[in-house]
């Protein structure tokens, strides 16, 4: 076995598109014999012969890393091993697998065979009743093999010897887990004589006359006549033959209208599902039917926390049903073509697709990209070879817009050689590939973690900024419809910045959107511990030598497709609806940023809560609003009439769907906005009450700390002053590096604001007040923070604060927040709160919270990050009811919100965990009142956070009531 050459695999019959036929077939999946060997030159040589029945078995579809052989592996850019192509290295698993089976009649019936291999990582070798067929390369690429003169009657014996490194390993460098085996299904397929080949049809549409143009180009065996025949519009017409058909309904991502069309023979009928549109590039703008479209994408990996990347088919769908839910209307199938029924499924539910071929020389980039392939004349064939198969599988795809050449390979003659041909094959889509510097092959100016002031010199058709010089190439790019790839890198809590990149995308016309990085969260599960909890592992869980740890935990929904906090955020950013109600309350404005639905779909409602009672609410009328327009609805007279309130007086207006769709019952939101008026809630009267430095009212503090230590009873500490948060994953910065500087994690431990400690400056009780002065200030240096806390009590029980915090000493850095901290005895059970939510936010990840009277159960206080990290800030909050294991808190403002984090862990405890699952149990709540918060950003592998969302050294003052509420 030679898996160290730098061609295409052999054997195989030419690439050619997936069809549904009606010829038989056979499915060769199942249980099959498998044995693993440390290397290829100790791997026995009589393996194909053999007596395999003292082997094991593995599951086909599988990964056997998966399955009980060896374990995965996980490295990002890093090859696992020596850069030395083309060869693997010694150590390579290879994974012998046996089947033996029993063609069916209907296979048996038909002269000609092929042997269908959908997905073999990474290379193999084929042997049918001891024939060789041939090799495969590319390992989520189709490979077919003829077996029309080795297949017989009886029993046939499969064998398959699977190399999990090969020469195709330096261009499968993708970022993700290693995962080796024939891991797509196995089909036996009759080919009938006369039966149909192969089909591309190309489904123009005209937006000028709404005509659709039909052209199916069919290979036929023996080159006999085939017709083609759309039942609905009554076609039925010489295969060949360009149609034209009036009265077209286009495909789009949002009206996924298909036809289904047949094409036969006398011997064979395949059956394929056409939708009709036009995707073309005019004046710097990515137009699809005459009209520009918006990207709001995702990349997607194939990934299952315990089966890897072997499809299931109702997971998928509902994976699928779940983006469209959020909005989501683009996929870049990152990096490598997916499982050939996911492409059904786009063209069904409607999603804009890049379509990306399996390429990635990522490792290369490491030596400077040193000898990468791209440029090799040796690889030439292989890459054009993966790119065929790309093309053809899918090529009768309504959803594929456009053809992506891979992934991070540098450039080079190959990757140009590549577009040459797919351009040639396919001029009805576009090509992309991020990696041209000059775009010189690409239809699409395509960017990956730009910054915003990037984007928006783009969006202005500026030239790159001085150093760098404008060149011809440069100019060039500017001619094309920019789009982000990658970007809003969802790692941990984040991604920060994600509604300011989309202010951007709307106000340009030739920026096309983006694809957030990524879909989902690639956590393995740990076997069962005994203990029940679902253990999700990341790189180096497993014993790596060369790994990039939780890198690989940065989705928008975790491993099992549960939506994270920045899933939320994302669809607020992205929906389609955007209502904006006046501060007057005379109006409301809705904006349609749909790309061709008009609103008559949705429906308009309001409502008015005050102090938490919903006073008012009704149906709005929505007058017609095209696809990219804007109109007035008029509020009624009780949206404003004079009402008094406590703390807030909301109106909410909601775009929601009028009927059901595929993924929605009637009634999701596609848009909603909020005018909120609010009022620092009036404090009561003081209660007759002497203070000493023991406390007053019901607060007791500690007269040698000057802490509190007990409320009511109740046992509280604090309050500490703090600016640390336990670093995200956006803080540890594993990206690019913001103006050469280390990470903010790290700053802030250099500047160690992770270990501040306070002095007692003094306490003074004063008549029924009493005052506590502190300094908070860094080990090493004399930075501080100085407090001035007085406490009160007043007369409906609450005690109260006034606090005023002042930055003393040669503060530099900047700081992660300003806030108190209070710790409880016992784990927190459910939080009410008046302010922002329920979900999660920070100041530039707070899109998708809405104000209201929230309920936050115990267990979604924060996020479990399989990493632990700070989490759960809730911003705005000027009421927090925090049950207890034996209290009842409730905190409220007197003056300004504050940001409020609940949490049964320690930042402490958070900052040293390496997994969820390996954290404390505390039996302690710890309580955070931030007066001021830093954003997020998404510097884990991007820009950091914005300067107008950073924090800088400040003074803040706050008033806060206390009150312990009866159980
Ligand atoms: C970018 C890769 O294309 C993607 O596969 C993933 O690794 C992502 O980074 C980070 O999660 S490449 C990076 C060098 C910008």
């Amino acid at each position: 076995m030679d898996i160290a050459t730098p061609a295409p695999g052999t054997g195989a019959v030419a690439p050619r598109a997936r069809l549904r036929s009606d010829a038989p077939q056979q499915s060769l999946d199942g249980r099959w014999r498998f044995r693993v060997s440390p290397s290829l030159r100790s791997a026995p040589a009589h393996w194909r012969t053999e007596d395999a029945e003292g082997w094991g078995e593995v599951e086909v579809p599988g990964h056997w890393n998966l399955q009980g052989y060896g374990s995965p592996a996980y490295s990002n850019v890093q090859m696992p091993f020596p850069l030395d192509p083309p060869y693997p290295p010694d150590a390579n698993p290879i994974g012998d697998h046996r089947f033996e089976f029993v063609p069916s009649d209907g296979v048996l019936a038909h002269r000609r065979r092929l042997l269908r291999f959908d997905g073999i990582e990474s290379a193999a070798e084929v042997w049918l009743n001891d024939t060789l067929l041939g090799t495969t390369r590319g390992s989520r690429l189709t490979h077919e093999f003829d077996v029309s003169a080795v297949l017989t009657a009886g029993v046939n014996r499969l064998a398959v010897r699977v190399a999990q490194f090969s020469d195709a390993t330096y261009v499968e460098n993708q970022d993700m887990w290693w995962l080796p085996g024939v891991f797509r299904s196995v089909t036996l397929l009759a080919r009938p004589d006369g039966g149909i080949d192969d089909v591309f049809v190309r489904a123009d549409y005209d937006p000028a006359t709404g005509a659709g143009l039909l052209e199916a180009a069919v290979e036929v065996d023996g080159d006999r006549p085939a017709r083609i025949v759309i039942p609905e519009l009554g076609v039925d017409a010489a295969a060949g033959t360009a149609l034209r058909l009036d009265g077209i309904e286009p495909w789009s991502a949002e009206r996924p209208r298909l036809y289904d069309v047949e094409v036969r023979t006398a011997a064979e009928t395949v059956r394929l599902r056409v939708g009709f549109r036009r995707v073309e590039v005019v004046d710097a703008q990515l137009l699809v039917n005459g009209a520009p479209i918006m990207f709001r994408g995702v990349n997607r990996h194939e990934h299952h926390p315990e089966r890897g990347r072997v499809f299931d088919a109702e997971v998928v769908r509902e994976e699928l049903l779940l983006m469209k839910r959020h909005h989501i209307n683009a996929i870049r199938t990152s990096h490598y073509p997916p499982h050939p029924d996911v492409l059904d499924l786009f063209d069904e539910l409607g999603f804009w697709v890049i379509l990306e071929c399996d390429l990635e020389a990522h490792g290369f980039d490491r030596v400077g990209w040193r000898g990468v392939p791209s440029d090799e004349p040796a690889w030439r064939e292989a890459y054009l070879d993966r790119m065929r198969r790309t093309v053809h599988r899918d090529k009768n795809h309504a959803a594929v817009i456009l053809w992506s050449l891979g992934n991070e390979s540098y450039r080079g003659a190959n990757l140009e050689a590549m577009a040459r041909w797919t351009k040639q094959f396919d001029p009805t889509r576009l090509v992309h590939y991020e990696g041209d510097p000059a775009s010189r092959y690409v239809d699409v100016y395509s960017l990956m973690y730009a910054p915003h002031d990037r984007i928006r010199e783009l969006g202005e058709e500026r030239l790159q900024p001085a150093p760098v010089r404008a060149t011809a190439d440069e100019l060039h790019r500017l001619s094309l419809p920019v789009i982000q790839c990658e970007f809003a890198h969802a790692m941990g809590t984040g991604p920060g910045g994600m509604q300011e990149y989309w202010d951007l995308f709307e106000q340009y016309p030739r920026l096309a959107g983006g694809f957030v990085w990524e879909w989902i969260e690639h956590g393995i599960v740990a076997p069962d511990d005994g203990t029940g909890r679902r253990r999700m592992l990341y790189g180096g869980d497993f014993g790596e030598a060369v790994h990039d740890g939780n890198f690989v935990m940065d989705g928008l929904v975790d491993a099992d497709r549960r939506p994270r906090p920045g899933l939320i955020h994302y669809a607020a950013v992205i929906a389609p609806v955007v209502v904006t109600v006046a501060a007057d309350r005379r109006r409301v404005t809705i904006s349609n940023r749909y790309d061709t639905l008009s609103l008559g779909h949705v429906a308009l409602s309001w409502e008015r809560v005050v102090d938490g009672e919903r006073v008012d609410a009704g149906i709005l009328t929505l007058p017609s609003c095209p696809a990219r327009s804007t109109v007035d609805v008029e509020l009624p007279e009780s949206a404003r009439a004079p009402r008094p309130h406590a703390v807030a007086d909301v109106v909410t207006v909601t775009a929601a769907t009028a009927g059901d769709s595929p993924w929605a019952t009637a009634g999701h939101e596609v848009g909603s906005g909020q005018d909120v008026v609010r009022r620092a809630r009036p404090a009561a009267a003081p209660a007759d009450a002497t203070a000493s430095d023991r406390g007053v009212g019901p607060l007791e503090l500690d007269p040698a700390t000057g802490r509190v230590t007990a409320l009511g009873g109740l046992a509280l500490d604090g309050p500490t002053v703090d600016v640390w948060r336990a670093p995200t994953d956006n803080d540890r910065d594993y990206g690019l590096e913001e103006l050469d500087l280390p990470s903010m994690a790290e700053r802030w431990h250099d500047a160690a604001i992770d270990r501040m400690v306070t002095r007692l400056v003094g306490i003074d009780a004063d008549g029924g007040a009493v005052r506590v002065r502190t300094r908070t200030g860094t080990p090493i240096f004399d930075s501080a923070i100085d407090a001035t806390a007085t406490w009160s009590a007043l007369e409906d029980g609450a005690v109260r604060l006034d606090i005023a915090l002042e930055p003393h000493g040669g503060w530099t850095g900047e700081w992660a927040r300003l806030g108190l901290d209070f710790e409880l005895p016992g784990a927190p059970g459910d939080v009410d709160l008046v302010g922002y939510g329920p979900v999660p936010s920070y100041p530039d990840l707070r899109s998708g919270a809405r104000f209201g009277w929230w309920r936050i159960p115990a267990g979604e206080l924060t996020v479990g990050h399989v990493r632990p990290q700070e989490s759960g800030s809730r911003i705005d909050v000027s009421e927090a009811t925090i049950r207890l294991r034996d209290a009842t808190l409730r905190i409220r403002s007197l003056t300004a919100p504050f940001a409020l984090t609940v949490s049964p862990h320690s930042r402490r405890a958070l900052a040293a965990a390496a997994h969820d699952w390996e954290l404390p149990d505390e039996d302690r709540t710890f309580v955070a009142l931030d007066l001021a918060q830093a954003g997020v950003g998404t510097a884990s592998c991007g820009p950091g956070v914005l300067p107008r969302h950073r924090l800088f050294p400040r003074a803040a003052e706050i008033s806060l009531t206390f009150e312990r509420l009866p159980l």
